[in-house]
C-alpha cells in the first residue's frame, strides 16, 4: 500500500513514522508513506496556501490550486493503474466526513493507494470536496485545529490491519476472538501490588478456565461501559442472555 499525506505541517508526522509499526511496515515493503507539504505546490513568492472567504466571515480558507496540483503530481508519478479514481482513495480529513470506525479501517486497508488531505484554518475551498476527493472522514464529534492528528489516527488504524505488519506478539488473534467486545482486564507482575492482588484464576495455569473468565469479563465490561456495542458483538444465545442481565434495556 502507498499512503500520501498532504499537509501544511509535515514535521508533525516524523514521530509517528518512527514508531515500530510504521518502521516495520516500511522495512518489509508493505507500506510506503510519503508526507508532502501543500506549500511546495504554490508558485507565488509568498507561497500562499489560503485566502479570505468569498462572502466574508472569520478565518481563512485553503485555496484549491495547491491541493489539486499536489494530488495531480502524485497521480502522475505513480503507476498508471492507480490513475483510475476508483483505485485511489482521495480522502479529505474533515469534521464533516463519515465517522471513522474499525469497519472503515478494514475497508481502507484493502486499498492500493490512499491520499490523505489534512484540512486547516476555517475550511477548504468547496471545489476540493466536489471535484477532487472521493471520500471524507471525521474521527469523531469534536473539533480539532487541523486534520493532521486525524490523519495519524486513520493511518495507524489502517496500517496495523495490513497482513504481516504486526508481529506475532501484537497479533489480532485476541481481537478477533472477542470481536465486537471490549478487552478483558490484563495483569502482569507483581502478583500483589500494594495489597491489590491479581485474580487468582490467572495464576492457576488452567487455560480453559482462564479463557472462560476473560470472555465473561469482556462481556461484562462491554455491557457496563458500552452497551451500544453489544448489538453487533458475536455472542452465543447464552452469552446474550447473560449480557442482557448486566445492563438495563434503556441503556
Ligand atoms: Cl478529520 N478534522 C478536524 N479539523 N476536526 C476533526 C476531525 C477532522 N475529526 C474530528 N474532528
Amino acid at each position: 500500500m502507498r499512503i500520501d499525506i498532504l499537509t501544511l505541517f509535515p514535521e508533525m508526522f516524523e514521530s509517528i513514522l518512527n514508531t515500530a509499526i510504521f518502521k516495520r511496515a516500511d522495512e518489509r515493503d508493505l507500506v510506503e508513506v510519503i508526507v508532502r507539504n501543500i506549500r511546495d505546490y504554490t508558485h507565488d513568492k509568498h507561497r500562499t496556501v489560503d485566502d479570505y472567504p468569498y462572502g466574508g466571515g472569520a478565518g481563512m480558507v485553503l485555496k484549491p490550486e495547491p491541493i489539486f496540483e499536489a494530488v495531480e503530481a502524485i497521480l502522475n508519478e505513480t503507476d498508471k493503474r492507480f490513475h483510475n479514481t476508483e483505485e485511489v482513495q482521495i480522502i479529505l480529513l474533515t469534521p464533516q466526513g463519515r465517522k471513522f470506525s474499525q469497519e472503515i479501517a478494514a475497508e481502507l486497508s484493502q486499498r492500493n493507494h490512499l491520499i490523505l488531505i489534512c484540512g486547516h484554518y476555517e475550511g477548504v475551498d468547496e471545489r476540493v470536496r466536489e471535484y477532487l476527493v472521493n471520500d471524507e472522514i471525521s474521527i469523531g464529534d469534536y473539533v480539532l485545529s487541523g486534520g493532521e492528528t486525524a490523519a495519524m489516527v486513520v493511518a495507524d488504524a489502517i496500517v496495523r490491519l495490513i497482513p504481516d505488519v504486526l508481529g506475532s506478539a501484537e497479533s489480532h488473534v485476541e481481537e478477533s476472538h472477542n470481536s465486537g467486545l471490549l478487552e478483558y482486564p490484563q495483569y502482569t507482575r507483581p502478583p500483589d501490588f500494594r495489597g491489590w492482588e491479581v485474580p487468582e484464576i490467572l495464576l492457576s495455569g488452567n487455560h480453559g478456565e482462564i479463557a472462560k473468565w476473560r470472555r465473561e469479563q469482556a462481556i461484562f465490561r462491554t455491557a457496563s461501559r458500552r452497551p451500544d456495542l453489544l448489538k453487533r458483538a458475536e455472542l452465543t444465545s447464552e452469552e446474550k442472555q447473560q449480557a442482557e442481565g448486566l445492563h438495563k434495556p434503556s441503556d
